[in-house]
Protein backbone atom coordinates (compact mmCIF):
# COMPACT_ATOMS: atom_id res chain seq x y z
CA UNK A 1 0.00 0.00 0.00
CA UNK A 2 1.67 3.29 -1.04
CA UNK A 3 1.36 6.88 0.70
CA UNK A 4 -0.81 8.10 -1.83
CA UNK A 5 -3.64 5.21 -1.45
CA UNK A 6 -2.76 5.60 2.31
CA UNK A 7 -3.80 9.28 1.96
CA UNK A 8 -7.23 8.84 0.56
CA UNK A 9 -8.06 6.07 2.63
CA UNK A 10 -7.38 8.72 5.63
CA UNK A 11 -9.43 11.23 4.04
CA UNK A 12 -12.49 9.15 2.91
CA UNK A 13 -12.59 7.96 7.12
CA UNK A 14 -12.47 11.83 7.36
CA UNK A 15 -15.47 12.81 5.89
CA UNK A 16 -17.49 9.83 6.46
CA UNK A 17 -16.53 10.57 10.40
CA UNK A 18 -17.73 14.12 9.93
CA UNK A 19 -20.74 13.47 8.14
CA UNK A 20 -21.68 10.72 11.05
CA UNK A 21 -20.37 13.55 13.62
CA UNK A 22 -22.39 15.67 11.75
CA UNK A 23 -25.82 13.29 11.51
CA UNK A 24 -24.75 12.79 15.54
CA UNK A 25 -24.66 16.35 16.51
CA UNK A 26 -27.72 16.91 14.43
CA UNK A 27 -29.81 14.32 16.49
CA UNK A 28 -28.24 15.85 19.55
CA UNK A 29 -28.91 19.38 19.02
CA UNK A 30 -32.99 18.30 18.79
CA UNK A 31 -32.95 17.10 22.53
CA UNK A 32 -30.74 20.15 23.54
CA UNK A 33 -30.73 19.79 27.20
CA UNK A 34 -32.18 22.31 29.31
CA UNK A 35 -28.80 23.04 31.08
CA UNK A 36 -27.38 23.13 27.55
CA UNK A 37 -29.86 26.25 26.46
CA UNK A 38 -28.81 28.00 29.51
CA UNK A 39 -25.43 27.34 29.30
CA UNK A 40 -25.56 28.83 25.90
CA UNK A 41 -27.65 31.78 26.80
CA UNK A 42 -25.06 32.77 28.81
CA UNK A 43 -22.36 32.72 26.34
CA UNK A 44 -23.68 34.81 24.20
CA UNK A 45 -23.28 37.80 26.59
CA UNK A 46 -25.65 39.57 24.31
CA UNK A 47 -25.42 43.45 24.40
CA UNK A 48 -28.46 45.76 24.70
CA UNK A 49 -29.36 47.34 21.08
CA UNK A 50 -29.12 50.86 21.87
CA UNK A 51 -31.16 52.65 19.29
CA UNK A 52 -34.39 51.50 19.55
CA UNK A 53 -35.42 51.42 16.10
CA UNK A 54 -32.43 51.14 13.92
CA UNK A 55 -33.72 48.02 11.51
CA UNK A 56 -30.34 47.24 10.06
CA UNK A 57 -28.26 46.98 13.19
CA UNK A 58 -30.89 44.88 14.77
CA UNK A 59 -30.58 43.08 11.49
CA UNK A 60 -27.04 42.63 12.11
CA UNK A 61 -27.34 41.69 15.95
CA UNK A 62 -29.42 38.77 14.67
CA UNK A 63 -27.07 38.11 12.35
CA UNK A 64 -24.43 37.64 14.88
CA UNK A 65 -26.31 35.89 17.35
CA UNK A 66 -27.04 32.85 14.67
CA UNK A 67 -23.87 33.18 13.60
CA UNK A 68 -22.52 33.01 17.67
CA UNK A 69 -25.34 30.48 18.36
CA UNK A 70 -24.28 27.90 15.72
CA UNK A 71 -20.96 28.79 16.96
CA UNK A 72 -21.58 27.29 20.05
CA UNK A 73 -23.09 24.28 19.30
CA UNK A 74 -20.44 23.31 16.75
CA UNK A 75 -17.12 24.71 19.01
CA UNK A 76 -16.66 21.07 20.19
CA UNK A 77 -16.81 19.44 16.58
CA UNK A 78 -17.26 20.56 12.87
CA UNK A 79 -15.72 24.10 12.38
CA UNK A 80 -14.43 25.39 15.06
CA UNK A 81 -12.31 28.35 13.70
CA UNK A 82 -15.22 29.50 10.97
CA UNK A 83 -18.16 31.24 10.87
CA UNK A 84 -21.31 29.95 9.44
CA UNK A 85 -24.47 31.97 8.69
CA UNK A 86 -27.22 30.62 9.84
CA UNK A 87 -29.25 30.43 6.30
CA UNK A 88 -26.70 28.07 4.65
CA UNK A 89 -26.28 25.51 6.88
CA UNK A 90 -30.28 24.24 6.89
CA UNK A 91 -29.79 21.36 9.58
CA UNK A 92 -28.67 23.32 12.16
CA UNK A 93 -31.10 26.35 11.42
CA UNK A 94 -34.42 25.84 13.01
CA UNK A 95 -32.66 24.04 16.50
CA UNK A 96 -30.58 26.90 16.81
CA UNK A 97 -33.83 29.12 16.18
CA UNK A 98 -35.85 27.32 18.64
CA UNK A 99 -33.54 28.54 21.17
CA UNK A 100 -32.49 31.92 20.54
CA UNK A 101 -35.90 32.82 19.79
CA UNK A 102 -36.82 33.09 23.71
CA UNK A 103 -33.72 34.44 24.51
CA UNK A 104 -34.15 37.00 21.99
CA UNK A 105 -37.65 37.99 23.70
CA UNK A 106 -36.91 36.77 27.15
CA UNK A 107 -34.12 39.19 27.98
CA UNK A 108 -35.57 42.64 29.55
CA UNK A 109 -39.34 44.13 28.41
CA UNK A 110 -37.48 46.86 26.75
CA UNK A 111 -35.73 44.27 24.33
CA UNK A 112 -39.03 42.83 23.83
CA UNK A 113 -40.25 45.38 22.23
CA UNK A 114 -37.33 46.20 20.26
CA UNK A 115 -37.01 43.22 18.64
CA UNK A 116 -40.64 42.57 18.39
CA UNK A 117 -40.86 39.16 18.57
CA UNK A 118 -43.30 38.82 15.66
CA UNK A 119 -40.94 39.77 13.09
CA UNK A 120 -38.35 36.74 14.48
CA UNK A 121 -41.15 34.45 14.43
CA UNK A 122 -41.97 35.81 10.73
CA UNK A 123 -38.25 35.55 9.93
CA UNK A 124 -38.26 32.24 11.08
CA UNK A 125 -41.08 31.18 9.92
CA UNK A 126 -40.75 32.64 6.30
CA UNK A 127 -37.14 30.37 6.06
CA UNK A 128 -38.28 27.59 7.37
CA UNK A 129 -40.94 27.42 5.01
CA UNK A 130 -39.13 28.35 2.06
CA UNK A 131 -38.29 24.69 1.25
CA UNK A 132 -41.72 23.63 1.08
CA UNK A 133 -44.66 24.89 -1.12
CA UNK A 134 -46.20 26.07 1.45
CA UNK A 135 -46.94 30.26 1.15
CA UNK A 136 -44.73 31.89 3.72
CA UNK A 137 -47.00 33.33 6.95
CA UNK A 138 -45.16 36.31 6.96
CA UNK A 139 -46.23 39.22 9.88
CA UNK A 140 -45.85 42.54 8.87
CA UNK A 141 -47.00 43.80 11.89
CA UNK A 142 -43.33 45.27 13.46
CA UNK A 143 -43.32 47.53 10.46
CA UNK A 144 -42.26 51.23 11.34
CA UNK A 145 -44.17 53.66 8.37
CA UNK A 146 -40.62 54.56 7.73
CA UNK A 147 -38.74 51.84 8.35
CA UNK A 148 -37.43 49.72 5.82
CA UNK A 149 -39.20 46.60 4.49
CA UNK A 150 -36.66 43.47 5.40
CA UNK A 151 -35.26 42.00 2.40
CA UNK A 152 -37.86 39.11 2.46
CA UNK A 153 -40.80 41.45 2.36
CA UNK A 154 -39.69 43.66 -0.65
CA UNK A 155 -41.42 43.52 -3.73
CA UNK A 156 -44.45 42.09 -1.41
CA UNK A 157 -45.64 44.56 0.33
CA UNK A 158 -45.79 48.87 0.19
CA UNK A 159 -42.67 49.65 1.38
CA UNK A 160 -42.58 52.83 3.63
CA UNK A 161 -39.11 53.82 3.76
CA UNK A 162 -39.22 56.06 0.70
CA UNK A 163 -38.64 59.40 -0.49
CA UNK A 164 -42.39 58.91 -2.13
CA UNK A 165 -43.93 57.15 0.68
CA UNK A 166 -45.51 60.09 1.26
CA UNK A 167 -47.51 61.84 -0.79
CA UNK A 168 -46.75 65.90 -2.48
CA UNK A 169 -46.66 67.44 1.08
CA UNK A 170 -49.39 69.77 0.78
CA UNK A 171 -51.01 66.45 0.94
CA UNK A 172 -52.35 65.66 4.30
CA UNK A 173 -53.23 62.08 6.14
CA UNK A 174 -52.28 59.91 3.56
CA UNK A 175 -50.11 57.53 5.18
CA UNK A 176 -50.51 55.93 8.37
CA UNK A 177 -48.07 54.63 11.05
CA UNK A 178 -47.08 51.48 12.80
CA UNK A 179 -48.05 51.14 16.40
CA UNK A 180 -46.39 53.41 18.71
CA UNK A 181 -44.49 55.11 16.37
CA UNK A 182 -44.75 58.77 16.28
CA UNK A 183 -44.03 61.65 13.90
CA UNK A 184 -44.25 65.07 13.95
CA UNK A 185 -44.60 67.78 10.91
CA UNK A 186 -44.55 71.31 10.58
CA UNK A 187 -45.46 72.71 7.10
CA UNK A 188 -45.50 76.10 5.66
CA UNK A 189 -47.83 77.28 2.98
CA UNK A 190 -48.13 80.64 0.98
CA UNK A 191 -51.08 81.34 -1.12
CA UNK A 192 -51.63 84.02 -3.69
CA UNK A 193 -54.40 85.31 -4.74
CA UNK A 194 -53.95 88.30 -7.21
CA UNK A 195 -57.09 89.76 -9.50
CA UNK A 196 -60.82 88.76 -9.38
CA UNK A 197 -62.72 86.73 -11.35
CA UNK A 198 -66.69 85.96 -12.34
CA UNK A 199 -67.29 82.24 -13.42
CA UNK A 200 -64.29 81.29 -15.49
CA UNK A 201 -63.60 85.16 -16.86
CA UNK A 202 -61.68 87.54 -15.18
CA UNK A 203 -63.05 90.83 -14.42
CA UNK A 204 -61.25 93.95 -13.63
CA UNK A 205 -61.16 95.93 -10.89
CA UNK A 206 -62.80 98.76 -12.39
CA UNK A 207 -65.82 96.86 -13.32
CA UNK A 208 -66.30 95.34 -10.04
CA UNK A 209 -66.27 99.05 -8.86
CA UNK A 210 -69.07 99.68 -10.89
CA UNK A 211 -71.33 97.80 -8.64
CA UNK A 212 -69.48 97.57 -5.38
CA UNK A 213 -67.76 101.08 -3.43
CA UNK A 214 -65.13 98.64 -2.25
CA UNK A 215 -63.27 95.86 -3.89
CA UNK A 216 -60.02 93.61 -2.60
CA UNK A 217 -57.13 93.22 -5.11
CA UNK A 218 -55.29 91.15 -3.57
CA UNK A 219 -54.81 88.47 -0.80
CA UNK A 220 -51.95 86.18 0.23
CA UNK A 221 -52.67 83.34 3.20
CA UNK A 222 -49.89 81.62 5.06
CA UNK A 223 -50.36 78.87 7.24
CA UNK A 224 -47.98 77.16 9.58
CA UNK A 225 -49.30 74.11 10.33
CA UNK A 226 -47.74 71.78 13.19
CA UNK A 227 -48.70 68.30 12.59
CA UNK A 228 -48.41 65.14 15.04
CA UNK A 229 -49.08 61.08 14.24
CA UNK A 230 -49.33 58.48 16.37
CA UNK A 231 -50.03 54.88 15.47
CA UNK A 232 -52.63 53.51 17.92
CA UNK A 233 -52.35 50.36 16.14
CA UNK A 234 -50.98 48.91 13.20
CA UNK A 235 -54.18 49.75 11.25
CA UNK A 236 -54.94 52.77 13.20
CA UNK A 237 -53.22 56.23 13.12
CA UNK A 238 -53.93 59.49 15.36
CA UNK A 239 -53.95 62.36 13.28
CA UNK A 240 -53.67 65.83 15.02
CA UNK A 241 -53.09 69.38 13.09
CA UNK A 242 -53.27 72.86 14.63
CA UNK A 243 -52.78 75.68 12.39
CA UNK A 244 -51.31 79.01 12.70
CA UNK A 245 -52.81 81.54 9.57
CA UNK A 246 -52.22 84.97 8.94
CA UNK A 247 -54.38 86.75 6.30
CA UNK A 248 -53.23 89.72 4.30
CA UNK A 249 -55.66 91.61 2.32
CA UNK A 250 -55.20 94.55 -0.35
CA UNK A 251 -58.35 96.86 -0.87
CA UNK A 252 -58.80 99.93 -3.55
CA UNK A 253 -62.33 101.97 -3.19
CA UNK A 254 -64.03 103.70 -5.57
CA UNK A 255 -62.71 107.15 -4.63
CA UNK A 256 -59.13 105.41 -5.66
CA UNK A 257 -57.91 104.84 -1.97
CA UNK A 258 -55.90 101.73 -0.91
CA UNK A 259 -55.94 99.72 2.38
CA UNK A 260 -55.13 96.64 3.64
CA UNK A 261 -56.49 94.54 6.21
CA UNK A 262 -54.78 91.48 8.12
CA UNK A 263 -55.50 88.93 10.46
CA UNK A 264 -53.84 86.10 12.04
CA UNK A 265 -54.32 83.56 14.41
CA UNK A 266 -54.94 79.92 15.18
CA UNK A 267 -57.14 78.21 12.84
CA UNK A 268 -59.43 75.14 13.26
CA UNK A 269 -57.96 72.19 15.19
CA UNK A 270 -58.37 69.03 13.45
CA UNK A 271 -58.19 65.40 14.43
CA UNK A 272 -58.62 62.45 12.40
CA UNK A 273 -58.50 59.06 12.59
CA UNK A 274 -56.41 57.24 9.71
CA UNK A 275 -57.62 53.33 9.09
CA UNK A 276 -56.62 50.96 7.22
CA UNK A 277 -58.15 48.62 5.14
CA UNK A 278 -56.19 46.95 2.71
CA UNK A 279 -52.11 46.25 2.63
CA UNK A 280 -50.98 44.24 0.25
CA UNK A 281 -49.83 43.71 -3.33
CA UNK A 282 -47.85 47.10 -2.17
CA UNK A 283 -51.33 48.73 -2.23
CA UNK A 284 -52.86 50.31 0.55
CA UNK A 285 -56.53 51.89 1.09
CA UNK A 286 -57.48 53.57 4.47
CA UNK A 287 -60.18 55.78 5.66
CA UNK A 288 -59.91 59.26 6.59
CA UNK A 289 -62.02 60.17 9.49
CA UNK A 290 -61.57 63.68 10.55
CA UNK A 291 -63.18 66.00 12.62
CA UNK A 292 -62.16 70.32 13.01
CA UNK A 293 -62.86 72.13 15.76
CA UNK A 294 -64.02 75.65 15.99
CA UNK A 295 -60.68 76.87 17.51
CA UNK A 296 -60.40 79.53 14.46
CA UNK A 297 -62.00 82.90 15.46
CA UNK A 298 -64.80 84.39 13.50
CA UNK A 299 -64.23 87.78 14.73
CA UNK A 300 -61.60 88.99 13.26
CA UNK A 301 -60.98 92.39 12.92
CA UNK A 302 -59.03 95.29 11.73
CA UNK A 303 -59.12 99.14 10.47
CA UNK A 304 -60.88 100.16 7.55
CA UNK A 305 -62.50 103.27 6.03
CA UNK A 306 -65.24 102.63 8.27
CA UNK A 307 -63.91 102.53 11.19
CA UNK A 308 -60.49 101.75 13.55
CA UNK A 309 -62.20 98.38 14.71
CA UNK A 310 -64.09 96.59 11.80
CA UNK A 311 -65.31 92.97 11.92
CA UNK A 312 -63.81 91.71 8.54
CA UNK A 313 -65.59 89.74 5.51
CA UNK A 314 -65.76 86.26 5.42
CA UNK A 315 -62.91 85.46 3.71
CA UNK A 316 -60.04 86.77 6.31
CA UNK A 317 -61.58 84.88 9.32
CA UNK A 318 -59.30 82.51 10.62
CA UNK A 319 -61.89 79.41 11.33
CA UNK A 320 -65.11 78.17 10.32
CA UNK A 321 -67.04 78.47 13.42
CA UNK A 322 -68.55 75.19 12.98
CA UNK A 323 -67.88 71.56 13.82
CA UNK A 324 -66.93 70.04 10.39
CA UNK A 325 -66.90 66.10 9.53
CA UNK A 326 -63.85 65.53 7.20
CA UNK A 327 -64.48 61.91 5.97
CA UNK A 328 -62.52 60.63 3.15
CA UNK A 329 -60.63 57.72 1.46
CA UNK A 330 -57.08 57.30 0.59
CA UNK A 331 -55.26 54.83 -1.88
CA UNK A 332 -51.90 54.33 -2.36
CA UNK A 333 -49.19 51.99 -4.57
CA UNK A 334 -46.07 51.60 -6.06
CA UNK A 335 -43.35 49.89 -7.90
CA UNK A 336 -39.90 49.86 -7.01
CA UNK A 337 -39.13 52.83 -8.93
CA UNK A 338 -42.74 54.66 -9.28
CA UNK A 339 -45.31 55.38 -6.77
CA UNK A 340 -49.08 57.13 -6.78
CA UNK A 341 -52.29 57.51 -5.05
CA UNK A 342 -55.55 59.42 -4.57
CA UNK A 343 -57.53 60.98 -2.12
CA UNK A 344 -60.81 62.03 -1.78
CA UNK A 345 -61.96 64.41 1.34
CA UNK A 346 -64.95 65.98 1.84
CA UNK A 347 -65.69 69.41 4.39
CA UNK A 348 -69.26 68.95 6.26
CA UNK A 349 -70.29 71.95 7.83
CA UNK A 350 -72.12 71.10 10.83
CA UNK A 351 -75.12 73.41 12.06
CA UNK A 352 -74.62 76.92 11.85
CA UNK A 353 -71.81 78.94 13.66
CA UNK A 354 -72.61 81.93 16.71
CA UNK A 355 -72.83 84.32 14.20
CA UNK A 356 -75.38 82.87 12.53
CA UNK A 357 -73.89 81.51 8.90
CA UNK A 358 -71.83 78.74 7.46
CA UNK A 359 -69.08 78.03 5.19
CA UNK A 360 -70.30 76.44 2.24
CA UNK A 361 -69.21 71.97 2.17
CA UNK A 362 -66.50 71.24 0.19
CA UNK A 363 -65.21 68.11 -1.80
CA UNK A 364 -61.67 67.37 -3.18
CA UNK A 365 -60.42 64.86 -5.12
CA UNK A 366 -56.84 64.44 -6.02
CA UNK A 367 -54.32 61.70 -7.11
CA UNK A 368 -50.30 61.88 -7.84
CA UNK A 369 -47.70 60.01 -9.01
CA UNK A 370 -44.35 60.40 -7.97
CA UNK A 371 -40.75 58.67 -9.44
CA UNK A 372 -38.25 57.92 -6.66
CA UNK A 373 -34.40 58.50 -7.96
CA UNK A 374 -32.69 57.42 -5.48
CA UNK A 375 -33.25 56.41 -1.57
CA UNK A 376 -33.20 60.17 -0.67
CA UNK A 377 -35.00 61.49 -3.23
CA UNK A 378 -38.11 61.62 -5.85
CA UNK A 379 -40.33 64.23 -7.46
CA UNK A 380 -44.27 63.84 -7.97
CA UNK A 381 -46.90 65.39 -10.80
CA UNK A 382 -50.37 65.95 -9.12
CA UNK A 383 -54.04 66.68 -9.98
CA UNK A 384 -56.39 68.37 -7.48
CA UNK A 385 -59.76 69.52 -8.13
CA UNK A 386 -61.85 71.26 -5.87
CA UNK A 387 -65.45 72.23 -5.29
CA UNK A 388 -66.94 74.43 -2.63
CA UNK A 389 -70.31 76.00 -1.65
CA UNK A 390 -71.45 79.20 -0.97
CA UNK A 391 -71.78 80.47 2.64
CA UNK A 392 -75.42 79.88 3.60
CA UNK A 393 -77.24 81.94 5.89
CA UNK A 394 -74.95 85.53 7.06
CA UNK A 395 -73.41 87.65 9.83
CA UNK A 396 -75.65 90.75 9.89
CA UNK A 397 -73.39 92.96 10.98
CA UNK A 398 -71.34 92.80 7.26
CA UNK A 399 -73.16 94.26 4.47
CA UNK A 400 -72.93 92.05 0.99
CA UNK A 401 -73.38 96.12 -1.14
CA UNK A 402 -70.40 97.31 0.22
CA UNK A 403 -67.75 94.83 -0.52
CA UNK A 404 -68.19 91.29 -2.83
CA UNK A 405 -66.20 89.63 0.30
CA UNK A 406 -69.05 90.25 2.36
CA UNK A 407 -71.39 88.85 0.42
CA UNK A 408 -72.03 85.39 1.28
CA UNK A 409 -73.24 84.19 -1.98
CA UNK A 410 -70.46 85.15 -4.48
CA UNK A 411 -67.64 82.41 -1.99
CA UNK A 412 -68.32 79.17 -3.98
CA UNK A 413 -65.84 77.83 -6.39
CA UNK A 414 -64.45 74.95 -8.57
CA UNK A 415 -60.42 74.87 -9.04
CA UNK A 416 -58.43 72.36 -10.57
CA UNK A 417 -54.82 72.93 -10.05
CA UNK A 418 -51.41 70.71 -10.75
CA UNK A 419 -48.62 70.19 -8.35
CA UNK A 420 -45.20 69.55 -8.65
CA UNK A 421 -43.33 68.19 -5.93
CA UNK A 422 -40.06 67.21 -4.55
CA UNK A 423 -39.91 64.79 -1.49
CA UNK A 424 -36.70 63.94 -0.08
CA UNK A 425 -36.15 61.45 2.76
CA UNK A 426 -33.14 61.03 5.21
CA UNK A 427 -32.34 57.09 4.46
CA UNK A 428 -30.04 56.49 7.62
CA UNK A 429 -27.47 58.53 10.05
CA UNK A 430 -28.78 60.68 12.85
CA UNK A 431 -31.48 62.71 10.90
CA UNK A 432 -32.95 58.96 10.01
CA UNK A 433 -36.79 59.37 9.12
CA UNK A 434 -36.75 63.01 8.40
CA UNK A 435 -38.25 64.45 5.57
CA UNK A 436 -37.83 67.67 3.70
CA UNK A 437 -40.29 68.65 0.69
CA UNK A 438 -41.74 71.48 -1.11
CA UNK A 439 -44.99 71.14 -3.85
CA UNK A 440 -46.04 74.28 -5.73
CA UNK A 441 -49.59 74.58 -7.73
CA UNK A 442 -50.72 76.41 -10.02
CA UNK A 443 -54.01 76.12 -11.06
CA UNK A 444 -55.59 75.06 -14.48
CA UNK A 445 -59.10 75.85 -14.26
CA UNK A 446 -61.08 78.04 -11.55
CA UNK A 447 -64.74 79.09 -11.69
CA UNK A 448 -65.71 81.59 -9.02
CA UNK A 449 -69.02 82.81 -7.76
CA UNK A 450 -67.73 85.90 -7.71
CA UNK A 451 -66.77 88.56 -8.13
CA UNK A 452 -64.55 86.47 -5.97
CA UNK A 453 -60.12 86.85 -5.71
CA UNK A 454 -58.59 83.72 -7.83
CA UNK A 455 -55.91 81.66 -6.32
CA UNK A 456 -52.89 81.92 -8.76
CA UNK A 457 -50.44 79.73 -6.88
CA UNK A 458 -49.78 77.94 -3.87
CA UNK A 459 -46.71 76.76 -2.17
CA UNK A 460 -46.73 74.34 0.66
CA UNK A 461 -42.86 72.73 1.93
CA UNK A 462 -43.10 71.00 4.95
CA UNK A 463 -40.60 69.03 7.56
CA UNK A 464 -41.55 65.43 9.03
CA UNK A 465 -40.12 63.40 11.42
CA UNK A 466 -41.03 59.81 12.70
CA UNK A 467 -39.22 58.23 15.83
CU1 LIG B 1 -46.99 60.62 9.44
Amino acid sequence: MNFGVKRRYCCLVAVVSLICLDTFLYAAKAEISEEQQEKNKVAFNYEPVTNTWDYQDLQKKIEQEKTRALFVFNSSALIPNQKVKLDDFEPQYEISSSYILPEFINITDERKQVLKPNYIQGEINQKSVNSSPKKPQINTDFLLADEPLPPSQQGMFWNPARPDSHAPIAVMGEHIHSEGEIMVSYRYMLMEMEGSRVGTDDISDEKILEQFPVTPTRMTMQMHMFGMMYGITNNLTLMAMLPYVVKDMDHITRIGRGFNTDSEGIGDIKVTGLYQVLNENRQRIHFNAGVSFPTGSIEARDRTPAGPDQLLPYPMQLGSGTLDLHPGITYLGQTDEWSWGSQIIGTLRLGTNSNSYKFGDQIMLTAWGAKKWSDWASTSLRIKGRNWGNISGKDSRLNPLIVPTADPTRRGGTQIDIGFGLNLFVPEGDLRTGRLAIEFEVPIYRALQGPQLETDWQLTAGLQYSF
